[in-house]
């Protein structure tokens, strides 16, 4: 039934990488309502708050429609050509002057919610050719790709919880609840979470704090933050010492394996971590029988041995026999694999490599192309700095790394600021054009990235909601336009194969990739089935699917335990500030918050604030603080104040804090995300603390001194 003059309309919520369907009701161009679509057949009628706000994204007044530049403190809209002709300008221009790699690109995390951004951003850092290009991906999953590139041959093969049929699943350090699920679309994840109980499955959870995840889990446990190496190891030591290890006779490096965990035992993961022996013994048992799926996230890769536990946590799946077998860990096979697909003679994502260059001052290496971010200041820094100029497409770095706020002091300084951005934030405010792209509801989509991570392979298009006005650009046509602007000024013509590619739509792009995936696929098909196809649960693809070139899978990639020592060196440490009454820093995800963007939408941000430092009640006693006051946090490069709220969610000598807040900034136009209380967390984060193997950086796990404010203001 149709009421009169509304329509229905089908879309894919790109703000997470749930990727739910969602089913919206228009009357003309005004949105009546957004719902989860039950018929789904990945998310299942699935959404939270956040899908339910696209239509303030949509409407919001601060998002920029056309470029803007910077004249002193005003912004001037300008119009398209000159934008993109003064971006190739600026940019060329520091180029000529100081080298191609005096400019660099950072890549935020909305490029991989983004089609367009995929099939044609990515042409932009390759046209700039320096090698400093930077994204969200090293402060936070950087190790997952080492480890996957390492163990099976290539970055993207990251095996996920089969929850759908698993009888035991281990989260550590990830918040579901709130994050809807990371490297893991898992879209109604409570709903397949009651589904696990009533199948009379378990979940375990740890992680320093009772997340929303540990309040519905059967067994939580407290670990001490960066000290999850130990665990695992000691999992994986369980395994072996006790008889349990069944792998596949593609695993190789057994005994290899064997010697390298044969120090880290149970009691000595209890020592450094507070997890008792007896439950890391019990849950080796209780893994090691089967349909058992381990998954660790953003708490366990970064921090100080991120590289360790990703690892480990392969090592543990693989020789119990869970991996790539159902109810355990696998990989999705969807229509277009990103994995080793290729379009017009060239791979959709490259397989990985490392250390063909490096960073200038610490001598970092670059992983698959990237430098680590948490150097980007300090190429920045001195009197001959190696980056002079940067664009940064989608990406807030002032909230979002290290010590942002000094990262900011430098792009205020830079020859050359362009931002392809749709807001002027706490980053873009230092731009010198900006140049905004449409918005999740004006483009069209289909989600490459996160079809691979999902736990059902399931095939979806979404067609553009609204279109774009004649004034507006999609990502992928700012890419196009600024590319063939560079070029020009280089006074270089792009090989005609470049040309077609970049002047294809995505859409023609994913119609050609899905028609040639033998699935009896296309765009067409798609848009005529609302929610997508259903290609079936996930399916044993090993050892076929591998990319390493034997098709094996070596346990002990010596570029991944070469990060063992440093542990070693770490554990006597570790025991001592476990005794010790020394704070360490955690972050935490809301469902409300979307890493540092999404507060100038009211319907998110109202009700009860919900950025305060928790902390234990004896670990505020201890220190003579009241509940509710202000206090004084200060890390190894600098100190904020803000409200603490008391908490026995956090373990004692723990202490947490979300991060993307602090919008108050002079030249910030969010009007009401300047007006929501907290402060930035990546404030007290260290650039020099970074992963020891991938150059992640630490974000957890943070040495912290907590005061009162009062006394401490002096
Ligand atoms: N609502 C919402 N959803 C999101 C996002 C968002 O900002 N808001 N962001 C999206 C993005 S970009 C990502 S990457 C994902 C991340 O998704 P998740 O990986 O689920 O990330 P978090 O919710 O930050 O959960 C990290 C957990 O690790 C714990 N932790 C901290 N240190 C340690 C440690 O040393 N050991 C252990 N075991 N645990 C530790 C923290 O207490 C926290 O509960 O979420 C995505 N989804
Ligand atoms: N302390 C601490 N720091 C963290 C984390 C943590 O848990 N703790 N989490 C880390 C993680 S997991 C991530 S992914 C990073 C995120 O780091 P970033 O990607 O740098 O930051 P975001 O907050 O996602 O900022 C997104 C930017 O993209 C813009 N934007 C929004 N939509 C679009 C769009 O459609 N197109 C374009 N071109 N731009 C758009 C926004 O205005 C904003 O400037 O933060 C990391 N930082
Ligand atoms: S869970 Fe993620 S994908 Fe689903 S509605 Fe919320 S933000 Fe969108
Ligand atoms: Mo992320």
């Amino acid at each position: 039934m149709t009421v009169e003059g509304v329509t229905t309309k089908h879309i894919t919520c790109v703000l997470c990488e749930a990727l739910c369907g969602l089913e919206v009701s228009l009357r003309g161009d005004e949105i009546l309502s957004i719902k989860g679509h039950d018929a789904d057949p990945l998310s299942r009628g699935h959404i939270c708050p956040k899908g339910v706000a696209l239509q303030d994204i949509h409407a919001d007044p601060d998002r920029l429609r056309r470029p803007v530049k910077r004249v002193g403190e005003e912004w001037v809209e300008i119009g398209w050509d000159e934008a993109v002709d003064l971006a190739a300008d600026l940019l060329h221009a520091v180029q000529q002057r100081h080298g191609r790699d005096a400019v660099a690109t950072y890549l935020g995390n909305p490029n991989v919610h983004s089609l367009g951004a995929l099939t044609h951003g990515t042409a932009i850092p390759r046209t700039l050719g320096s090698k400093h290009v930077f994204s969200a991906t090293s402060v936070d999953q950087l190790p997952h790709h080492v480890v996957a590139w390492a163990m099976y041959g290539h970055q993207f093969l990251l095996p996920v919880p089969d929850i759908d049929r698993t009888r035991l699943l281990v989260l550590i350090g990830t918040n579901p609840m709130a994050s809807n699920g990371s490297l893991w679309t898992v879209p109604d994840f409570p709903g397949r979470l009651r589904e696990l109980h009533s199948r009379g499955g378990r979940l375990v959870v740890i992680d320093p704090r009772r997340t929303e995840t540990a309040a519905v889990a059967d067994e939580h446990h407290f670990v001490r933050p960066g000290t999850d190496a130990a665990v695992l190891l000691a999992l994986v030591h369980v395994v072996l010492a006790d008889g349990l290890a069944r792998p596949a006779d593609y695993v190789e490096h057994l005994d290899e394996l064997r010697v390298l965990v044969a120090d880290f035992t149970p009691e000595l993961a209890e020592s450094v971590s507070g997890v008792p022996a007896v439950v890391i013994r019990d849950l080796a048992h209780d893994v090691a029988a089967g349909e058992a799926a381990v998954h660790g996230r953003m708490g366990v890769s970064t921090q100080e041995f991120g590289v360790i536990c990703q690892w480990a946590i392969q090592c543990l799946m693989a020789i119990t026999g869970n991996l790539d077998s159902p109810g355990g860990t696998m990989f999705t096979t969807p229509a277009i694999d990103i994995v080793g697909r290729a379009f017009m003679g060239r791979p959709l994502v490259g397989r990985g490599h490392r250390g063909r260059t490096s960073s200038g001052v610490r001598g970092l290496p670059e992983f698959g192309g990237e430098l680590p971010v948490s150097v980007l200041a300090e190429e920045m820094e001195g009197p001959t700095p190696a980056i002079r100029g940067i664009i940064t497409i989608g990406g807030n770095p002032v909230s979002s790394t290290p010590a942002g706020s000094r990262l900011g002091e430098y792009l205020a300084e830079l020859e050359a600021f362009v931002a392809i951005d749709p807001w002027i934030n706490e980053t873009t405010r230092h731009a010198h054009v900006i140049l905004p792209p449409t918005g999740p509801l004006e483009r069209d989509h289909y989600d490459l990235i996160f079809h691979t991570l999902a736990v059902r392979n399931t095939a979806r298009w979404s067609s553009a909601l609204f279109p774009r006005g004649e004034d507006q650009r999609h990502d992928w046509e700012i890419a196009r336009d600024l590319v063939f602007a560079l070029n020009h000024r280089r006074g270089r013509r792009l090989p005609v194969k470049q040309q077609i590619r970049l002047r294809s739509s995505p859409r023609l792009g994913i119609d050609a990739l899905l028609r040639t995936s033998r699935r009896g696929l296309s765009v067409r098909r798609l848009a005529r089935t609302p929610g997508g196809v259903d290609l079936g649960p996930l399916q044993s693809c090993l050892p076929g699917r591998l990319r390493t070139e034997d098709k094996r899978v070596v346990l002990t990639p010596a570029v991944v335990t070469a990060g063992l020592a440093a542990l070693r060196r770490r554990l006597p440490e570790l025991r001592a500030a476990r005794e010790s009454d020394d704070l360490l820093l955690v972050g935490r995800r809301h469902q409300r918050d979307n890493n540092s963007w999404m507060h100038n939408t009211p319907r998110l941000t109202k009700g009860r604030p919900r950025h305060q430092l928790l902390m234990h009640p004896d670990d505020l006693a201890a220190r003579g603080i009241t509940d509710g006051s202000l206090v004084t946090v200060t890390s190894e490069v600098s100190s904020l104040q803000v409200e603490v709220r008391a908490s026995d969610e956090v373990m004692r000598g723990v202490v947490s804090l979300p991060h993307g807040y602090g919008h108050k900034r002079p030249g910030v136009r969010l009007s009401n995300a300047v007006d929501v209380p907290g402060v930035t967390m990546n404030d007290l984060t260290d650039p020099a603390r970074v992963e020891g193997v991938s150059g992640n950086a630490v974000l957890n796990g943070i040495p912290v001194v907590v005061t009162a404010a009062a006394t401490a203001a002096t």
